[in-house]
Order: structure tokens, then sequence, then C-alpha cells
């Protein structure tokens, strides 16, 4: 078989759309049998009815045989796994043969083979009888079976090879997946049928073509015949509202059935509209995936990605990189969510090489380019949620895309198309880009862009709407700067909005590793961890990134004035009618007032009831947007937004009364106390009425050493480090600037400075101690081989809790930003279980992220408060903690500190690979900190803005220790 042929496939029948119809249908999937050969090189007698596959293995139909102990898994991201010479392939080209036999029904007659998709070349044999071949992995292909087909027993063989010409067509960043991944059917249905529903002014307007006649009995249409036209009141489709109507087509042979949505999508004076009024994309990119199923995705969970985007205010979804499972789509249209369709076409190996020989300008792969265009469009046309068409991701420029607009735009014009390549936007209606920087959007929006170097180009351009389809790259710790995008999005009209890059997480299960990720299968061409770059972990547990989005994409916003709120109504297509609101008031974190706020359908001013005044303490005004009934996604009482507003600070009363720091010998920590005596004056806390303090003296080790002592803490005298915190042990807090990088900081290049400057390895020189009613230890803090340093100095005093302000003074020419300003110290593990604290949250939270984190009281284990990033990194800092209680001890910001609790080291989590590869270990590393560097989306798109950067300047951490 001649796999190097450029034709997309021979014997098959025209593409046509997915619906559901009574058409009788055999459900094909399920146990089939397998084999495996590393060539293409196989005799093809396993394709006839007789052959004994006894020896052969078993493989479930729908999957992906590497995923199921043949062979395994690779992935790349932009480069080619396979030398680059279309349209040759090598010899080891993994090689699927696969038997099914199954018994035609009684009495049955004719019908398709229908595969909804094969990665990436299937060869299909009916009872010895070749019917073709089929290219275009995320694709259906139907075959006439009838003239093959018998009554009774039907052997059905297909031989699936890994490369082919049409594999420089696929090269998707994604893990390269063969098989046969979707559903197998024999389908009776031969019907085609397009629905045109649009809407506009309050009125929809319907016609279809195809044979047979349409009814839609809500509507009160029956018998429309192909081509006719009428107009009627209905309810418009939008992602909002996705208003669907039962329609039937009779058509000869069979009885379909559609679900119908009237919607308009036009472009006005370079808006995009939907139904006339303003869309705001709030997108994401989905791949399909799956962490033991690849992109075998199980319908459940399709529609738990759906549930889930929904539930965090996302209204878009771009499918990339490829046409998903129709089901999806279906999803889509019930749920609601705007949706970019993608051809299943990409080249962008070919862009290392300045897009020589890209098939996309190749006059001999334009068959197999347009194709794949056509038949998306046949399959998808009838979802009122697919609003536009997209020829494909990172395929260069070429004549070939000519081909497919001009194609599509005949066939369906009434969705804009979209194509990110060509940034002349030659063959599109929206202009779209990826990974522009902020500034570089907001030029956009006011219609500033550079121009092109055509004219008539340029101008087209210019009135066109502006989408970025990928945006705030999601890998590891991030993204960064999202706050910043939307409010873009939001104040220029041009301006349509766009889609995170990505929903989710590819990581694969993985007995060793717990997810695996490039390279973990031994791949000699590779890209690592680029994979792992989802707003949802594989598991499909939202990452902060997703919960931060959330925020960020809500609908409704509030504005707090003086007694009143004023509620803004984002959305573009219902008001607020479906949301009930509530007003809470904590004080410290603790409620104490609660009420349901009326709040006008078309949002507006709203009067806040008086609330009573009470005890002490930080007062937080919470209002929040809730479900007022059920929806189809999820229950009544969800909540959709929030805003806040602090109605009172807490004013501490100011302690002076201090205890001196007296010098006492003292054997090592770890033995028992045998004597505590008064060693100075003052008086403590809860004490009250002695002005004494007290010297514990420790018994059992070896070696006394000298400590300087005030209450019950202690300082080594010759360190100056806090040794004994309220009695327990602790290794005191010293100076630290840096933090297990994370990606974004790999890709910023900053991990490689802080690297090479030795942030992750600095010394520190006790330059003086002094001790009296304040114990001052003044050092300098460096790493080897630089003359840049930190003066640090540590005052310490004790009012029956223990106080620090931190001087920090930078030495010499800081040009970088540095990872983190802050201390960090570290005591028994088992001396603490669970976290509280008092301060935004519940989630992680970096300058240029955590919008989604709210101030409360809050709650966590330690183990709870890691992020587990599939490759580990920086992550879980609490920002802006007001106090926090850990084990036996409270600590404090004067005014706020950020807090990060773990039971292993930064330099251990910046070793790991994988998260098994974390082991708590027998201390608790507790990081308190002043600020941290921004986290931007460096890995793809802009580094963090410049008010994120963390530069070395002279500062103050003010700190306080007390029992708890
Ligand atoms: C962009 C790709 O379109 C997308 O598939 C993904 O690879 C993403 O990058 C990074 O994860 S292309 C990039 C060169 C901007």
């Amino acid at each position: 078989m001649d796999l190097e042929t450029f034709s997309p496939g021979s014997g098959r029948l025209e593409p046509r759309a997915a619906f559901r119809t009574d058409a009788p249908s055999l459900d094909l999937n399920g146990t089939w049998r397998f084999r495996l050969s590393p060539t293409a090189n196989v005799p093809e007698d396993f394709a006839g009815p007789d052959y004994d596959d006894s020896g052969w293995d078993d493989l479930p139909v729908p999957s992906h045989w590497v995923l199921h102990g043949h062979g395994a898994p690779a992935y790349t991201n932009v480069v080619y796994p396979i030398p680059v010479d279309p349209p040759r392939v090598p010899d080891e080209n993994p090689t699927g043969d696969y038997r099914r036999a199954f018994d035609l029904p009684e009495g049955w007659t004719g019908g398709r083979l229908r595969f909804e998709g094969a990665e990436s070349f299937a060869r299909v044999w009916l009872n010895g009888h070749e019917l073709g071949f089929s290219t275009g992995s995320r694709l259906p292909v139907e075959y006439d079976a009838g003239p093959y087909l018998r009554p009774g027993r039907n052997v059905l063989a297909v031989r699936v090879h890994q490369w082919s010409a049409a594999t420089y067509l696929e090269d998707q960043d994604m893990w390269w997946l063969p098989g046969i991944f979707r559903d197998v059917t024999l389908t009776r249905s031969a019907a085609d049928v397009f629905v045109r529903a649009s809407y506009q002014d309050g009125r929809g307007t319907l016609s279809f073509d195809g044979p047979g006649t349409l009814s839609v009995p809500e509507l009160g249409v029956e018998g429309l015949e192909p081509g006719a036209e009428i107009t009627l009141d209905v309810r418009p489709w939008t992602a909002e509202t996705p208003h669907l109507y039962d329609a039937v087509v009779t058509c000869p042979g069979e009885t379909v059935r559609l679900r119908v949505g009237f919607r308009t999508i036009s472009i006005v004076d370079s808006v995009l509209l939907a139904n006339g009024r303003p869309l705001l994309l709030k997108g994401v990119n989905r791949h399909e995936f799956h962490p033991e199923h690849g992109r075998a995705v199980p319908y459940e969970t399709m529609r738990e990605d759906v549930l889930l985007m929904k539930r965090h205010n996302v209204n878009a979804v771009r499918t990339s990189h490829y046409p998903p499972h129709p089901d999806f789509l279906d999803l889509c249209d019930e749920l609601g969510l705007w949706v970019i369709d993608e051809c299943d076409l990409e080249t962008h190996g070919f862009g290392g090489f300045g897009w020589r020989g890209n098939p996309t300008d190749d006059p001999r792969y334009e068959d197999a380019l347009l194709d794949r265009m056509r038949r998306m469009v046949e399959r998808d046309k009838n979802h009122p949620s697919v609003i536009m068409w997209s020829l494909g991701n990172e395929a260069g420029v070429g004549r070939n895309l000519a081909v497919m607009a001009d194609w599509t735009r005949e066939r369906d014009p009434s969705r804009p198309l979209h194509y990110e390549g060509d940034w002349s936007c030659a063959h599109t209606d929206v202009y779209s880009r990826m990974y522009a920087s902020h500034a570089e959007v907001e030029a956009i929006g006011r219609r500033e862009e550079d121009p092109l170097d055509d004219p008539e180009l340029d101008a087209r351009r210019r009135q066109m709407p502006f989408l970025q389809c990928e945006y705030a790259h999601a890998m590891g710790n991030g993204p960064g700067g999202l706050a910043e995008y939307q409010e873009l999005f939001e104040r220029y009209p041009r301006l349509a909005g766009g889609f995170i890059w990505e929903w989710i997480d590819h990581g694969l299960t993985h007995p060793e590793h717990g997810y695996a990720y490039g390279g973990d299968y031994g791949e000699l061409v590779h890209d690592g961890n680029f994979v792992i770059d989802g707003l949802v972990f594989p598991d499909r547990t939202p990452s902060p990134g997703l919960i931060d989005l959330k925020k960020v994409f809500e609908p409704v916003t509030f504005e707090f004035g003086d007694g009143v709120v004023r509620v803004v109504n984002g959305h573009g297509f219902t008001d607020l009618s479906h949301l009930r609101f509530v007003a809470t008031v904590q004080v410290e974190g603790e409620t104490v007032a609660e009420h349901r706020l009326d709040v006008p359908a078309q949002g507006g001013e709203c009067k806040l009831p008086g609330f009573p005044d009470g005890p002490g303490g930080e007062r937080w005004l919470t209002v929040r947007a809730e479900l007022a009934a059920d929806e189809p996604w999820a229950p009544a009482g969800h909540e959709v937004a929030w805003g806040q507003a602090l109605l009172t600070l807490h004013d501490p009363a100011p302690n002076d009364l201090l205890t001196a720091f007296t010098r006492t010998a003292t054997e090592p920590a770890g033995g028992e106390v045998i004597d505590a005596g008064v060693v100075a004056g003052g008086e403590s806390r809860d004490g009250g009425e002695s002005r004494d303090g007290v010297g514990l003296r420790y018994g059992g080790g070896a070696g006394a050493r000298d400590e300087l002592i005030a209450g019950d803490s202690a300082f080594d005298a010759v360190t100056g480090r806090l040794v004994r915190l309220f009695g327990t042990e602790v290794e005191g807090p010293r100076l630290d600037l840096w933090r297990a990088p994370t990606d974004n900081d790999r890709a910023d290049g900053l991990a490689d400075k802080w690297h090479r400057l030795g942030l992750d390895r600095l010394t520190h020189r006790v330059d003086e101690i002094t001790a009296g009613e304040e114990l001052v230890v003044r050092t300098r803090v460096a790493p080897a081989a630089t003359n840049l340093g930190m003066l640090a100095t540590y005052r310490w005093t004790f009012d029956g809790g223990l106080r620090l302000v931190l001087d920090i003074e930078p030495e010499g020419d800081w040009r970088d930003p540095v990872a983190r300003i802050g201390v960090t110290m570290t005591l028994p593990g088992a001396a603490v279980d669970r976290v509280t604290w008092f301060g935004p949250g519940p989630g992680e939270a970096y300058p240029d992220t955590g919008m989604a984190a709210r101030v409360g009281r809050w709650s966590a284990t330690v183990e709870e408060l890691q992020t587990p990033y599939v490759r580990p990194q920086e992550n879980g800092h609490r920002a802006d903690v007001r106090w926090a209680e850990l084990g036996g001890f409270r600590v404090s910001g004067e005014p706020t500190f950020g807090l990060t609790a773990r039971r292993w080291s930064a330099a251990e989590l910046a070793a790991a690979r994988h998260r098994p590869d974390l082991v708590a270990g027998d201390r608790l590393h507790l990081h308190l900190d002043l600020a941290h560097q921004g986290i931007g989306t460096a890995t793809c798109g802009p580094r963090p803005l410049p008010a994120y950067d963390l530069l070395a300047r002279r500062t103050t951490l003010r700190l306080r220790f007390d029992r708890a």
C-alpha cells in the first residue's frame, strides 16, 4: 500500500452531517482482536474472514494501542518525531491490525461503516473486500458496506499505520497516540441535512437543505420543504441562554432528529456580534485528553469538561487543534458554550526550516487539506454552538488555505473564518493572534497596530474584530497577568476576548511517575513537560489558574460605595434575574451578619443594610451572586461572582513592655528541661504581674552553648539565630531570596540567573550581635563568587511574644529580579499538622495571580497547602496573611506576610521531576515572606509585567510570634 500518497483516501462516501436518526445502527465498539507490527510490510492475509487470529491480543475500540501495552506514547510539540521528508515516512512504522466479527441482525440490508476517528492511516476490509482507506485522524469517514455485507457472521478488518504522508498534516502539540480512538458503527442512515437558523430583532429565520421535510412542533412548523424559508418568533440561542428546539426531518428511509438553535454571528465595524450584541469570548483551548484513555475520551468526561467550564465562567471553547468527538458539540449546544471548531491541520514542524516544503503551500496536498475542511464543516454544520470555522493551527501560509477558505465561504457563509497562522488575514474574517503582550493587545484594541505592507490587506484587517486564539499559557504555576488581559478585552469593543492555553494537563497515568510527560517513555526526541500546561490537572481537579480564571471571567461585578454596592451586569445576553445576592460581614473571618440583597434585574445601585458594630478586628463585607435555581450545569446556590470591601481596619494596641535578652550557657536542644530560672525582668503578655522573663536550661545533650534568652525563646549567641520558640526547637528564620523555579521562571531566564548568581546557596555571615532590651543581629548575606550581597539586620524584642524587625539593604549592583524576599525557618514536622490563617485564601496567590483569593479565616493541613503541579515547582504561597496559627504558635505580620509551609525544602522541591519525588521529611519548612517575584506566562507569551518584578531594594519585614 502506498502510504506516501498525497490522496486523503479512497472508496469513501461523501461527508455528511452528524445527527441522531431512527435508522438502525450497530455499535461496533468493544473488544477487537489486535496485533502490532513494527513496520508496514505485513501480509494482508489477516483481512480474510477466516484468518486465524487466536494468537492475537484483545484491544478495546475505541482506544490507542500505545496505552494498552503495545508500544509507547511519545510527546513532541513543534518538531516531527520522524525525519521531515514529505511525503516519505520511515520504515519503522508501527502498524496495528484489527479484526472484529459481528452478526448482522435478521433482515438487515445495506448500510455504511462509519469511523469517527482513527490515527492516522486506516485501511478497511469487510469480509475480505477492501473498502478503501482514509486519513484525517480526527475526522469521520464512511464506506458503503452494502455490497459486501452478508447474513449472519461478518468480519471487519482494519489496518492502521502510524505514519503516512498525512502525518505531515498532523503535527499538533500533543502525544502521538495511534489507533482507532473513536466509535465505529454500521449505520443504515444515509441522509444529509443542513439546517440554517438565524436570529435578528426577536425573530428567527429557518430553512434547510436535504431530503424530506422539516418540522419543529414547538414552533408549529410542519412539513417545511427544502429551500423554503420561514420567519417566526423564537427565543435565541446564546451560550448564556442555550434554547434549543427539537426538529424532525422526515427523510426517505429515516427520521432525523436535530436540535435547532437560532443565532446569528456577524461583524459590524470591527466588532464581533452575536444576535446583534457584542460577543466577548471567555474561552479555553480544549484538547481531548484523559490520563488513561488519551484522546478516547469517555462521554461522561466530555460532559465533566463542559460542566467544569460553565461552573468557572468560561463561555467559549476552541477545539484545539482538530474537531472534537461529535458528542462534545452536542454538549456545547445543550449547556451553552461558543465554539471555534478547528480543522485537523497543523504543519508546525516546517517552521524550523523557514516553512520550506510546507504542505499548506504544496499543490500536491491541496486535496487532502480541502478534504479535511469539508469533512469538518459537513459533520458539524448544524451546531448552533459552532460560531466560527478555523482552518487549522500553526500551518504557515500558502495556497491551500485559500482553497479551504473559498470552499467554506461558499458552503456556509453564516460563520466567520478563523486562522491564526497568517497575520495578513488574507483568508479570514477575524484577526487572531496568540500570546500577544498586553501592550500589543491594547494597541490593536485602539486600532493602532503596526500596518501590514499591503495597504489593502491592512485596511481589511483594521475592520476585523480581534481575538487571541491562545493566550495566558497555563503551564505549571500560573498563568500570571489574566486580570490585565481581561481588563483590556472589556475596555475595547474591537477585542472579542480569547482562549486560554489550555484546558488540561496532558499527564498520562504512570506507575512510577504518577503522571508522565515527554521523555518518560524513553522518547529520543521530546518536549518534556511542555504538554503539562492546563487549567486542570490530568484528573480534572481545578488548578489555581482555573480558580483565578473563574474570578476574572465573572459576569457580574460589584463596586462598593458608602453604604451602597453597585452591581454591574456583565452578561452579554441575560439580566440578573437568575441570580440571588447575599451580603455577609465578617470580623477577623467570623461571620457576624448575613443579608439577602434586592438587586434589580438590570443591576444598579443597591443600599446595603446597616451592619451591627461588634468587637475589634478587620471587618470585611462580601457580596456573592449565586444561582437562584438549579441550572442544567450547576445546582442552585452555585456561586457565580463575588466582591469584597474592607469596612474597618484593625488597629492593634501597641505593647512596649519589653523583656531584655540575657546570656545563658545551655546544652543543645533536644534534651529535657531540667531547670527553669528567672533571668531577666519584663512583663509577659498573659502573665501580667511578673516583670521577669524565664531562661530555660536543657539537660542531656553534650557540649553547652551560649544562648540569648528572653521569656521562653532562645537564640544561639554565636549565630544569632532563633533556636527555641516557646519551647519548640526551631532553626531560626534566615533571609531567603530564592524559590524552586516555576516553569515560567525557567522560560523567563530568571531561574538560570538565580542559579548563576547563587540565590540558592546564600551564605550568612554574622557581623555583630548586641543584646539588651533588643537583640540585634547584623549579618551580611551573599552567595560565593559575587560581590553582591544583602545587609540583613534582625532586631528582636520580647514582650511575651517575640517581635522581629528585619531590615534588608542590598549592596552592589543587583539588576535582575530576585525570587522572594523573606525568611525561612524550620521546625519539627510533628509540631504542625494544620495551619489556620486570616487573610486571602483559600488558594495560593502570587503578585500577578490569586485574584480568586478572598479575605477570610481559612484552615488547611500542611498537605492541603501544597498545589500538586505535575512537574513540582514553587507553589502554595498564601499572600497578605494577617496572622497564621501553626501548632503551638501564631505568626502575625505587621501588617501582613506571605506564608508557605512544606514538608520539604525549596531545594528538594526544585530537584523533584514528578509528584512522587516529593517525600515528607521530618522538618516543617516555613517561609515567611515580604514579597515574591511575579509569575507571568513566559513559557509562552509575556514575562511578568514590570510592576510584578521583585527588584532588590531596601526594605523591612516585620513579624511577631506569639503562643497560640
Ligand atoms: C502554540 C500552539 O498553537 C499550541 O498548540 C501550543 O503548542 C502552544 O503554542 C504552547 O503550548 S504555538 C507557539 C509557538 C506560540
